[in-house]
């Protein structure tokens, strides 16, 4: 089942057909599923009709889960004297687990990310993201942009919350994939970024090449903090464009992760 919202409420999308369910917040259906066997028929929802899937939720990020993170990490550390922590954190029991956006730093389908103006090496970071109802419990599938400032993240660990947060610094959607299983090993992650006109960078990746197991990031973030609307994880990854790419205005990022489908965000 795939759930979107939209203005005035909700529309879910199962075996090919559609309901609305008028009038329903998103953080209700978030935590109480059994609502989305509601609804009326109607329309699919139009492109531009689309918000953001998100309503309270914070948005927290896993990292280094992908060995081509591992190596990214490396690369930038060593452009700037930075230390070995990120190949310790790819080793270690404990993941990487950071504070990524409030809602409103959340960019919808459609709606521009952007990149920070005190940072030279700009990228997106496609990512399978979890959704986790307020007991902890990973329900749903959505796709995920973790935008990162490089230089700044690599010149000193203590700058992360710099290189990761910042207004439109997370794009989240187009829907939420609601059930329990994840996409099986093979799903693939396809990021594309357009330039005038044409292809500027092209990557794919796949599930089976994460380090961690979902249940495992879900339960260290519920470990000590408690999420009472629930909460987003993005889970790393295993994407990064060559060094010498740097976004810049006007890109156009997109994320395909099917059976989700493709994020699109433009870069103000
Ligand atoms: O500390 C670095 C964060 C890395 C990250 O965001 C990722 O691996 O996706
Ligand atoms: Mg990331």
């Amino acid at each position: 089942m795939r759930l979107y919202r939209v203005r005035g409420g909700l529309v879910v999308e199962e075996a090919g057909a559609c309901r609305r369910l008028r009038g329903v917040d998103w953080d209700t259906a978030f935590n109480h599923r059994e609502i989305l066997a509601g609804g009326e028929p109607g329309p699919a929802p139009l492109e531009g009709e689309l918000l953001p899937p998100i309503g309270s939720q914070e948005v927290w990020a896993a990292g280094v889960t992908y060995e081509r993170s591992r190596e990214a990490r490396l690369e930038e550390a060593q452009a700037a004297q930075g230390g070995d922590v990120y190949a310790r954190v790819y080793e270690a029991e404990r993941p990487e687990l950071f504070f990524k956006a409030t809602p409103h730093r959340v960019a919808g389908p459609g709606e521009p990310v952007r990149i920070r103006r005190d940072a030279r090496w700009s990228v997106p970071e496609p990512e399978l993201t979890l959704a986790l109802d307020r007991a902890g419990r990973v329900f749903g599938y959505t796709v995920g942009n973790d935008m990162s400032a490089r230089d700044l993240e690599g010149e000193n660990p203590l700058y992360l919350p710099q290189a990761k947060i910042w207004d439109g610094s997370c794009a989240l959607g187009p829907c939420l994939l609601v059930q329990d299983a994840p996409p099986p090993p093979g799903t693939e992650i396809v990021l594309e970024i357009r330039r005038e006109g044409g292809e500027a960078f092209r990557g794919a990746t796949t599930l089976a090449r994460i380090r961690r197991r979902f249940e495992s990031l879900a339960e260290h973030l519920f470990r000590e903090a408690s999420f009472p609307a629930g909460a987003y994880l993005m889970t790393g990854t295993g994407i990064v464009p060559p060094p010498d790419f740097t976004l810049r205005s006007g890109d156009e990022i997109r994320i395909t992760i099917e059976p989700v489908g493709t994020l699109v965000n433009t870069v103000a």
